[in-house]
């Protein structure tokens, strides 16, 4: 997977991309991520990339000729998926970046102040993502989150990812707690099935707090499952049979 990036502060992404899996997805050559910086494209002297809205009002938008330039030299064959961040985009998902995950190259586009001079999106944009309801300075942190998303669920670039997506449907729900030692820290006590070394009951206890979790916060999530008879039986003996 390529994907390149368009942005007015490339360096925001920089030491993101240089760590964890996203790094080791890169020296893999399993994923190739080049930032670029649209000031490249600008024409004039002051190397503007921006200008006044038509109609008035306060704040910026991003002119069209220095994006039209840039993603003619990035994307010349118009074979790439061109995915524009922003607020009013498709919401962001585990899916979406799942199927995200196929392509061979995507080219994001990060906007900045009141964002794109629509003809940007008219013409240039194939997809529209958020990553979420909530109000950013502009697209670079979204595209950041996004090609993370989609980082390490890139075949191969996460050994563990596939195979705990064979083995259950625990994905779907919300983690179960978590503990390593010691076994008692400041009077609390790590549950003892968890030290039994009985793997049928620990498994057992994972799944239903698991549930437990996802019907306490997530009901929403919950209701869009397919629970079996086994687990509304497990959610009824936690005592969370009001919530199914
Ligand atoms: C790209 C510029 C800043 C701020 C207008 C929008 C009221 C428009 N999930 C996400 N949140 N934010 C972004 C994002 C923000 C961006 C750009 C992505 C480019 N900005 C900006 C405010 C407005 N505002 C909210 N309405 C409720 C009007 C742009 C993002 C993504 N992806």
């Amino acid at each position: 997977m390529k994907i390149d990036v368009l942005a007015l502060f490339p360096e925001i992404l920089a030491p993101a991309l240089q760590t964890g899996i996203l790094r080791r997805a890169q020296e893999a050559d399993k994923l190739a991520v080049n930032v670029h910086n649209l000031r490249d494209w600008a024409t004039d002297k002051h190397k503007s990339v921006d200008d006044y809205p038509y109609g008035g009002g306060a704040g910026m938008i991003l002119k069209p000729g220095p994006i039209f330039s840039a993603l003619a030299d990035l994307n010349p064959g118009q074979t790439a998926h061109v995915i524009y961040l922003t607020p009013q985009g498709t919401p962001l998902t585990q899916a979406l970046a799942e199927s995200l995950s196929l392509e061979t190259h995507l080219i994001l586009l990060c906007g900045r102040y009141k964002g794109v001079d629509e003809r940007v999106r008219d013409r240039l944009v194939t997809t529209e993502i958020s990553i979420g309801d909530y109000v950013l300075s502009g697209g670079e942190i979204a595209a950041l989150v996004l090609i993370d998303a989609i980082g390490r669920v890139l075949p191969g670039a996460l050994g563990d990812y596939e195979s705990a997506q064979v083995d259950s449907f625990s994905h779907e729900l919300l983690d179960h707690p978590h503990y390593t030692r010691p076994a008692e820290f400041e009077g609390m006590q790590v549950p003892e099935v968890l030290l039994s070394g009985h793997h049928d009951n620990i498994e057992k206890w994972r799944y239903t707090e698991a549930l437990r979790r996802t019907a306490q916060r997530r009901p929403a999530l919950l209701q869009k499952l397919e629970l079996t008879a086994e687990d509304i039986a497990i959610l009824k003996a936690a005592g969370l049979t009001e919530l199914k």
